[in-house]
């Protein structure tokens, strides 16, 4: 069996894998060894990749409402509808919203269909939520959207510096990067409000109190200047200054200010300093603690200035790092499918759109911007857009004020929904669902955080009538009317396409440019390996504004507001370590699951204390969009007055965790990216009379009803968490038919039923008011085995069985409790003896810093 070389599927750190098909639908996969992003390694989430590729829940036929049509059927509507909408209320009345997770040629397709073709700019991307203050701050500051750094800054640095990132979870192969740099000498700071397993293992931590990032740059770069460190001659041969930069800088910008805006103690702020000072090498990455802010392109802005005027931008070791969060986050840029680009990194200006318009032998060509995510969907919402097509994002989970989105999509003439899944939150709202090709599917091309370029191929045939994104919006602008310019029979002939442009009229004056790869032959595509464009940008120290000198951009600390009465908390979002956003592919494997079975919302004890919610209970928080429901996990790791919940959790999933509610649709003025990381909230414990779980075979009949329920994937079906005040028996109604098998203890008020079907267990309901709930892991094991219905009862193997408690280690499945255990037992010193005893940590490594927390818990403990 050959293996076949693919791209993961998930984050920007862009993994090679090494996939060897096994069977219909089955996989295994490996890291590759000579992918230069991972040199072999996977995290969890892309070990598990073959967890889920069966065809559970997948769209399959294209549908119209809920009736299944054949593509032409379907592909004639969204043409005709689409036509019709623009010949009545002109292009701007029509939108796409796509995604950083299409493949650079199905974007590519879908922005020229629109900006060339209908004729509006009307095309967003839920990049605008991700990446859009990274964009608009490196086209201030540089002339063009470039990353200059790659993953070999790290490996050279002195110094790495984590802002807004929690990257030991989210970009978790680069984090084994920086880790192995870090043994090897370097020093690394994490600055982020939160105590994150990427903190834990810094050599500083600096909690900030949010959104004051600015305040600790511009003092940072105050500093630099006052030491000396300045590069004088880079700022004088490559730099442009504003006349007030430096006299703006001074305000405030002395350390006691900035520690006190910042709530830090001087001493610490002080050694970052001196530290960031004294080190050339230094590379600072920054995600979305930095751009998804109100002011999240001045925070860009703050870091590039520093690297800027200490000259540390363009040479091996010291530069400054946007990590991309999606797949293809970097690709979609590449070719321009922001509302606020053209195409092929040009703006809107005139000579552009004359450019673009010539080689696309377009009929027309966007005149000017359209509009940015928050504002398309509130378009929406108004009834000035009324023909949507969204493709591979979930807006109704992720975008900000959620409940709004769900609104405007409920109310929009026309909505098309492209997914590989047949039910989202989404598509719940959609007239037409068209069935795309998922990852092993799908073949094309994405680039990663460092700007590397690698192929994905497809794995397996097309399932049902699943087609490739680039081919359904090909068809759909051919029955608009535009054949020779959709007539596309292959990726690879948009790819030529694509990187033709890139170098169309192109002088120098655009630094992306694939010029060598328009004449690639089928072939070659297919055989393509991964390469960065591109080389290392501004190392001569030009830059792609008119006089080739960056620029330094004043920037001001906003006034952080206090907390408002009635909203006294600031709500903080983000991400699980094993889960992907909406769980549509991440939720459908068992060991992802175990990780965070729940979405929890986590408070300071102080916090907790003062509003009377208990660790492991439940409680509501709200904000002024909406309120949704959490267990609480109380934890020192955050500060006090603010809380975090996680991003994941749906409809679909679930009765509470809806995270996308809370958040304001406030807006960064320039890049137009939502401030997500600081909501005014507030939290108050919700009582329950009971609690209980259900464990099931395959899909439930109906969601349990009750105030809490939320499910997670088990080997042989779901496993649902659930609390409530009304009367349980209301949750029989998800059982299924069978054999049943009752226990109650009314002392307790606890009720366990079994049902067996010939023979085996198929579901298993617990609840209980007062008593204990026995261990699921044992209970999930006996799914689908014959076994004493007595035993089963007990709810637990006679004689033996503890908990493993929350999965640490996902790759080798390995509990909290069991690693606690063997600790204790066989008086485990390091991350390296748990790795020597258990396996855990020993793969992917992502767990890591877990097992480190559980080792110091431990010493603590033993102490
Ligand atoms: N496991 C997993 N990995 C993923 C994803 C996933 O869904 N799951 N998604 C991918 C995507 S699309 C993205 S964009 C990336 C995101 O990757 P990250 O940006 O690392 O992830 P987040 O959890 O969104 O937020 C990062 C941190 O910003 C901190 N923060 C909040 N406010 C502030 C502030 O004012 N200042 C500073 N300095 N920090 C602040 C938060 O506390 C949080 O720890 O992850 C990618 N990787
Ligand atoms: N509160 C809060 N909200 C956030 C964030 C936050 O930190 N806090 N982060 C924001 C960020 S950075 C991001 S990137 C977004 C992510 O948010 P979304 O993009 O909404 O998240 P996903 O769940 O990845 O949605 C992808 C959808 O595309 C489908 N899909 C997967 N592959 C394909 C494909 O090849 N073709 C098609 N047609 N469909 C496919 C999936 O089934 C899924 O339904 O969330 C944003 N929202
Ligand atoms: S770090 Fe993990 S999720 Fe990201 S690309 Fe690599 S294997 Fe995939
Ligand atoms: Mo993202």
């Amino acid at each position: 069996m050959n293996a076949i070389r693919t791209t993961c599927a998930y984050c920007g750190v862009g993994c090679g894998i090494r996939a060897t098909v096994t069977g219909e639908r089955a996989v295994k996969i490996e890291g590759d060894p000579d992918h230069p992003a991972n040199r072999g390694r996977l995290c969890s989430k892309g070990t598990h990749l073959g967890e889920t590729v069966g065809l559970e829940g997948r769209l399959l036929t294209p549908m119209i409402g809920k009736r299944r049509v054949s593509w032409d059927k379907a592909l004639d509507l969204v043409a005709k509808r689409f036509r019709d909408t623009i010949a009545q209320h002109g292009p701007d009345s029509a939108a796409f919203y796509v995604s950083g997770q299409l493949l650079t040629e199905d974007y590519y397709v879908a922005n020229k269909l629109m900006k060339g073709f209908i004729g509006s700019a009307n095309i967003d991307t839920n990049s605008r939520l991700c990446m859009s203050s990274a964009v608009a701050g490196h086209t201030r500051a540089f002339g063009e959207d470039v990353v200059p750094a790659s993953y070999e800054d790290i490996d050279a640095a002195d110094l790495i510096v984590l802002v807004g990132s929690n990257t030991a979870w989210c970009h978790p192969i680069v984090y084994q990067r920086i880790r192995a740099r870090c043994d090897a000498g370097a020093k690394l700071v994490v600055i982020d409000p939160r105590r994150t397993e990427t903190a834990e293992e810094a050599d500083l931590h600096l909690p900030l109190r949010p959104g004051s990032d600015v305040a600790l740059m511009n003092g940072l770069l105050a500093w630099c200047r006052e030491a000396g460190v300045l590069d004088a001659a880079f700022l004088a041969d490559h730099l442009s200054v504003p006349a007030d930069f430096w006299e703006a800088l001074g305000e405030g910008s002395d350390l006691w200010s900035v520690a006190k805006t910042c709530d830090l103690p001087p001493a610490d702020l002080r050694r970052f300093y001196e530290l960031f000072a004294a080190t050339p090498r230094t590379v600072t990455l920054f995600s979305q603690g930095v751009n998804q802010s109100l002011s999240g392109t001045d925070q860009v802005n703050a870091i590039l200035n520093v690297h800027l005027a200490t000259g540390r931008i363009g040479k091996l070791g010291a530069q400054p790092f946007s990590i991309t969060g999606q797949p293809n986050a970097m690709g979609g840029r590449e070719v321009g499918g922001l509302a606020s680009t053209l195409a092929a990194h040009m703006d809107f200006a005139s000579d552009n759109r004359a450019r673009v318009q010539r080689f696309w032998a377009a009929p027309t060509i966007a005149e000017k911007p359209g509009l940015k995510a928050v504002d398309l969907f509130r378009a929406v919402g108004e009834g000035r857009i009324k023909a949507l097509w969204v493709m591979a994002t979930n807006p109704a989970v992720s975008m900000p004020d959620a409940g709004k989105v769900r609104e405007a999509l409920a109310a929009c003439p026309f909505l098309v929904v492209s997914d590989v899944i047949a039910d989202t939150d989404t598509s719940a709202f959609a007239h037409v669902r068209l069935p795309a090709a998922a990852w092993g599917e799908k073949d094309g091309s994405v680039t990663n955080s460092d700007r590397t370029i690698s192929r994905q191929r497809a794995l397996f045939p097309l399932p049902g009538e699943a087609k490739p994104d680039w081919w359904i919006v090909k068809e759909v602008g051919r029955r608009m009317g535009w054949k020779t310019a959709f007539a596309y029979d292959r990726p690879a002939e948009i790819w030529r396409e694509h990187c033709r442009l890139s170098a169309y009229e192109n002088d120098g004056a655009r630094l992306f440019a694939l010029p060598g790869l328009s004449s690639a032959g089928n072939a070659d595509y297919d055989s393509m390996t991964p390469f960065r464009w591109g080389g290392m940008p501004f190392a001569d120290g030009r830059f792609s504004t008119p006089d080739g000198r960056a620029r330094l951009v004043t920037v001001t600390r906003k006034a952080i507001s206090g907390a408002l009465a009635a909203w006294p908390l600031t709500l903080n979002t983000g991400r699980y370590r094993d889960q992907w956003h909406s769980m549509t592919r991440t939720g459908l494997a068992p060991k992802l699951a175990r990780h965070r079975e729940e979405p929890l919302v986590e408070v300071h004890p102080d916090d907790a204390a003062g509003l009377g919610v208990a660790d492991g209970g439940l409680a509501r928080v709200a904000t002024p969009q909406g309120e949704s429901l959490y267990r609480v996990r109380v934890t020192a790791a955050q500060r006090r007055g603010e809380i975090f919940t996680p991003i994941h959790w749906t409809d679909r999933t679930s009765s509470g965790g809806r995270t996308g509610l809370l958040p304001r649709p406030l807006v960064d003025p320039v890049s137009g990216q939502p401030g997500f990381k600081q909501t005014p909230a507030r939290l108050a414990a919700v009582a329950t009379r009971w609690r209980g779980f259900l464990i099931l075979a395959g899909e439930p009949v109906r969601h349990p009803a009750c105030l809490w329920a939320t499910r997670v994937a088990i080997p042989a079906g779901s496993l649902w968490e659930l609390a409530g005040n009304g009367d349980p028996v209301k949750l029989e109604a998800s059982l299924p038919g069978g054999e049943r098998i009752e226990a109650i203890d009314a002392a307790r008020g606890t009720r366990r039923i079994a049902i067996l079907s010939g023979g085996r267990l198929v579901a298993a309901l617990f609840v209980t008011e007062s008593g204990e709930l026995p261990s699921r892991d044992w209970l999930i094991g006996q799914l689908a085995e014959s076994e004493a219905a007595l035993t089963l009862l007990a709810g637990r193997a006679p004689g033996q069985q503890a908990d493993r408690g929350a999965i640490v280690c996902a790759c080798f499945d390995i509990g909290m409790r069991t690693i606690v255990a063997a600790i204790r037992d066989q008086r485990l010193a390091d991350v390296a003896a748990i790795g020597a005893a258990l396996g855990a940590g020993t793969n992917c490594g992502s767990c890591r810093p877990a097992l480190a927390r559980l080792l110091a818990e431990e010493k603590i403990h033993a102490a």
